[in-house]
């Protein structure tokens, strides 16, 4: 089963991954956690250019898309298809959601276009279930601006509006695959909600 995590910056993606993991771990799951950008040699190196430079001398808009496609198909190639098929529950922190709320939302690039590279990228491989983090903007940047700020949160609020309207009309357009939480709640309310989905789906998949 493969399971992603995405939502705005300091929506607490990571923190729900580690606690499904553990859950599922403790239950006898064999369970693989991974994120994007990154994962793999390739994409760290990847992640380095996407994150690390500035706003003139980092990729254009085009570039960005297709080093995050470079990324996943790496991620997809040589992490997560070699683990599903070894039965194992894969969890990711980001994947094509993440494309499409902040290249096609908050880039404004044409979303037909980028559908077919992330779908090239990921041989089409979808998530059997998706988890979205929803917070306010100025909320979610607030808990991370503690810590370093890269190249994407360096970016005008609006365009952080617009990526989570896409992340909201992504998850209307997939009810069945997408689940939104209001991340604002308490963190083990949140664990509870999301370790119940999960076992859910895992008992209708036998
Ligand atoms: N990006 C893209 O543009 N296109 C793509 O295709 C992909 C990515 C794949 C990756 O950043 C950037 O790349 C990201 C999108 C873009 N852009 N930005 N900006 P990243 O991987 O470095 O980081 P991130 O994914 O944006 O965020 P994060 O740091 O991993 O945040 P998080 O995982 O959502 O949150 P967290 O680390 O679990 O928690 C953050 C803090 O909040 C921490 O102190 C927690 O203790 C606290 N927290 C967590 N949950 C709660 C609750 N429920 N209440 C209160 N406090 C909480």
């Amino acid at each position: 089963m493969f399971i992603t995590f995405e939502g705005p910056e300091g929506a607490g993606k990571t923190t729900q991954l580690g606690l499904l993991r553990d859950r599922l771990e403790s239950d006898g799951w064999n369970v693989l956690t991974t994120f994007e950008p990154g994962g793999t040699p390739v994409g760290d190196a990847i992640r380095q250019i996407l994150l690390a430079s500035d706003r003139d001398s980092g990729p254009v808009a085009r570039a960005e898309v297709l080093l995050f496609a470079a990324a996943r198909a790496q991620l997809v190639d040589q992490v997560i298809a070699p683990a599903l098929r070894r039965g194992y529950i894969v969890l990711c922190d980001r994947y094509n959601d993440s494309t499409l709320a902040y290249q096609v939302g908050g880039r404004g690039l044409p979303r037909d276009q980028v559908e077919k590279v992330t779908r090239f990228a990921t041989g089409g491989l979808v998530p059997d279930l998706t988890f979205l983090l929803d917070l306010d903007v100025r909320a979610g940047l607030a808990r991370k601006r503690s810590t370093t700020v890269d190249r994407m949160e360096r970016e005008e609020l609006s365009f952080h509006e617009h990526v989570r309207a896409e992340y909201l009309a992504l998850a209307r357009s997939e009810p069945g695959r997408i689940v939104v939480l209001d991340a604002t709640r308490p963190i083990d309310e949140l664990a509870a909600v999301i370790t119940r989905r999960v076992i859910e789906k895992l008992r209708d998949a036998g």
